[in-house]
């Protein structure tokens, strides 16, 4: 028996610095009935999916955007999303501003994460992921046109990227910028990954340098495409696109084959569901063969060339390449 899955990619279109969360949570069920219409078990939102993307604006007064955050998931707005998911029957992923009260927390002190939540099919929490790759910058920096401030607002996560059993398969989540790094699927490939989740917000103009503006649809998909096939897994990369308080952000939410192909694109740049079913035992057609990890991978390779100091300079006069020549460079 084959396990399929029916996945839903949910777009978003911008959200307003003034829109509250019973508004954007209104659309979130919107797009979750458009899944389950399609025949969705499970449907993925993108990162930062309650609110605007507010690590735009610099602030010296965190604790005074902690309305942004949610303190507990469900919470008292987000409970119609959870109720609706159920009575539909259809699992979601939901990218959200955590907040860690002190009073709760482990070292008495407060955090605040970027999270996204996992739910099955029948309400229940499968687990939580925590970005880890927190790009941007702390402090402002008035000569962008408009900051990225993800490193004053979150704290990375040092839980890597687990991953769980759930909706018929080995399922993980990465966020936005987690998905440019090749160690990201391949922490979660090493453990069986056969689907990885993936929302993101990024915008068009990229400050640091511009000459990459032109590129960041190709850099998008090509890193997604990369991690799926070399891992033998789906990936599923759902944006929040369009305009939002002046940001243009990149949309082309995508579903990934473990083949690297794209099977599945949005076409807008706003609130939109596409789907595919995913055959998840076509992973092992990758996993089992060019990439069967037990076979060809080779760590003790890699290790030894990551303990190498320095660059191998050729022997003076001969230009010749002492590593293809096969000479000793351990
Ligand atoms: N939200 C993000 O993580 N955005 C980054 C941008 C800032 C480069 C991204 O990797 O898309």
């Amino acid at each position: 028996m084959t396990r399929s899955i029916t996945v839903g990619a949910a777009q978003l279109g911008p959200i307003a610095k003034d829109e509250g969360r019973p508004s954007v949570v209104a659309r979130l069920i919107d797009l979750l009935r458009k899944g389950a219409e399609a025949g969705c078990d499970l449907v993925v939102f993108p990162e930062l999916g309650l609110t605007t993307f507010f690590p735009r604006w610099y602030t010296d007064d965190i604790a005074g955007h902690d309305h942004y955050y949610e303190r507990s998931m469900p919470g008292p707005e987000t409970q119609p999303l959870f109720d609706e998911a159920k009575r539909l029957g259809v699992g979601f992923a939901l990218g959200y501003a955590e907040l860690v009260d002190a009073a709760d927390s482990p070292d008495g002190e407060t955090h605040r994460f970027n999270t996204t939540i996992l739910v099955e099919r029948d309400g229940s929490i499968v687990g939580h992921f925590r970005k880890v790759h927190i790009p941007g910058h702390e402090d402002d920096e008035p000569w962008r046109p408009f900051q990225h401030l993800e490193r004053r607002y979150f704290e990375e996560s040092d839980a890597g990227f687990p991953v769980w059993r759930a909706f018929d398969g080995i399922m993980g989540m990465a966020t936005c910028n987690d998905r440019r790094w090749p160690e990201t699927y391949r922490e979660m490939g090493l453990q069986g990954v056969e689907m990885v989740l993936i929302g993101y917000n990024t915008p068009i103009h990229y400050a640091p340098d511009p000459g990459q503006n032109a590129l960041q649809g190709f850099h998008n998909h090509l890193c997604m495409q990369a991690g799926a096939y070399q891992n033998g897994t789906w990936v599923i990369g759902v944006a929040k696109g369009g305009t939002e308080e002046g940001v243009e952000s990149l949309a082309q939410s995508c579903i990934i084959a473990p083949s690297g192909q794209i099977v599945a694109q949005a076409v807008s740049t706003g609130d939109e569901l596409i789907s595919a079913v995913a055959d998840l035992d076509w992973c092992a057609h990758y996993k089992d063969t060019l990439f069967n990890f037990d076979r060809y991978r080779r760590p003790e390779v890699y290790q030894r060339i990551t303990n190498q100091k320095g660059v191998i300079e050729p022997p003076e006069n001969t230009g010749s390449d002492q590593t293809l020549a096969g000479d000793d460079n351990s």
